[in-house]
């Protein structure tokens, strides 16, 4: 198939996702064009079967703002045409979903013999915050159901995008997922010697750094479980909410012990040499950084929250806690820190539930036949709804 992908290239979950989904299809033969505003960081390299289609938004001293979602529906427009696309595959509503269905449209009035099918991958925020801010709900709504097909990382997600919008077909859940050959020859040793003391216990956190990861919560926590412990709190990623970790670090008395390691384009190894991955978010829609963590073999203390009882299990990821019960998180985690076994079972378990039920090798052929379903769905002449 030809597949035309759109994402936020940035650092976060979606590109992530929508990266390795677009490596792995290349991989298996498909070829695939990334539509985005830069090259997605996971495709630093060149890969067979991969273009890079720029998207650029012309300045204008009229633009207060500028239109990226004409831009983006333009280029979507170009590389549709000139590469034929069977499908257009957009990572997060917001406002991918809607520049797509302006490029069908587009296409269709043009008398473009071929347009591509749209297929619309909610994330979680585009629906849970964002797309559920009043003023975008209608066009959020819309443009879902404009989609050719649609599909959810986690079922809580689904659920919670059928609840809140009207959606004419139904929404496959097809979750998100980690490439096992990512986690082989891992430099542990070398790395735990370079990020932690000797003998120091290593918790690890990874996120965006906004008010749903609850920042505060990840040191009070650590502070809280560690308190006797040698142990090291990693800091992993950047956001809006750096400033307040480090006052909380310090108002703690834990500032000589949270290490800020920044945004890191591979988090592979520091996550192989942790002890555990703390997730206390306020909202997770699925928690692609706790299955980053069990496929490295690391048990996960998280909230019990939308899709991480999905990915985490109850017991077998590691241990998942009612939001608000932050002592009962930090007793989690010190029972894990304090025990060897417990940890070694843990994160045993952890790995083998990553690869059992979130390969690449398990998700990645849900795509292509949810894409092959689509497709035959809207016949063989390439009419949509549109
Ligand atoms: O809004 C965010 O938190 C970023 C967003 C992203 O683009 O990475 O995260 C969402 O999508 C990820 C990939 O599917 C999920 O793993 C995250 O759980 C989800 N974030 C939230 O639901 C808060």
């Amino acid at each position: 198939m030809r597949i035309g992908i759109t994402c936020y290239p940035s650092y976060g979950g979606s590109g992530v996702v929508a990266s390795e989904l677009g490596r792995h299809l290349a991989r298996r033969g498909h070829s695939v064009h990334f539509i985005t505003y830069d090259l997605p960081f996971r495709l630093a390299r060149f890969e067979q079967n991969i273009v890079f289609h720029g998207v650029e938004v012309p300045s204008y001293p009229l633009f207060k703002y500028p239109p990226y979602l004409l831009a983006l529906a333009s280029k979507m427009v170009e590389v549709a045409r000139y590469e034929e696309l069977d499908i257009l595959h957009v990572h997060y509503a917001i406002p991918h979903a809607a520049s797509a269905y302006l490029a069908r449209q587009i296409l269709a009035s043009a008398g473009s013999g071929r347009r591509p099918a749209v297929v619309t991958t909610l994330h979680g925020t585009d629906i849970t915050l964002v797309g559920s801010d009043p003023s975008f709900v209608d066009i959020v709504a819309f443009s879902i159901d404009q989609s050719d097909g649609v599909t959810a990382v986690s079922h809580d997600l689904r659920r919670r995008t059928l609840e809140r919008f009207r959606v004419r077909g139904d929404i496959r859940t097809i979750h998100n997922f980690v490439d096992p050959d990512d986690y082989r020859d891992l430099g542990r040793e070398a790395c735990r010697r370079y990020l932690a003391g000797p003998g120091e216990l290593v918790v690890t956190h990874i996120s965006n750094f906004r008010a749903v990861k609850r920042i505060e919560v990840v040191i009070g926590v650590f502070a809280s479980a560690c308190r006797d412990l040698k142990a090291r709190l990693l800091l992993v990623g950047d956001g809006p909410d750096v400033p307040k970790a480090h006052q909380e670090a310090a108002r703690l008395g834990v500032g000589d012990r949270v290490r800020f390691m920044g945004r890191q384009e591979q988090v592979t190894e520091i996550l192989s040499c942790s002890d555990a991955f703390l997730l206390p978010s306020l909202e997770e829609s699925f928690g692609l950084a706790a299955l980053e963590a069990m496929a490295a073999g690391v048990p996960v203390v998280a909230s019990r929250v939308g899709g991480l009882p999905e990915v985490v299990g109850e017991g077998e990821g590691g241990f998942l806690y009612p939001p608000d019960d932050t002592e009962a998180m930090a007793a989690g985690l010190r029972a894990l820190l304090t025990d060897p076994d417990l940890r070694r079972s843990c994160g045993s378990l952890a790995r083998e539930r990553a690869f059992r039920l979130f390969s690449s090798e398990v998700i990645v052929p849900r795509y292509v036949s949810f894409y092959e379903e689509v497709l035959s769905a809207r016949g063989t002449s390439g009419e949509g709804p549109g």
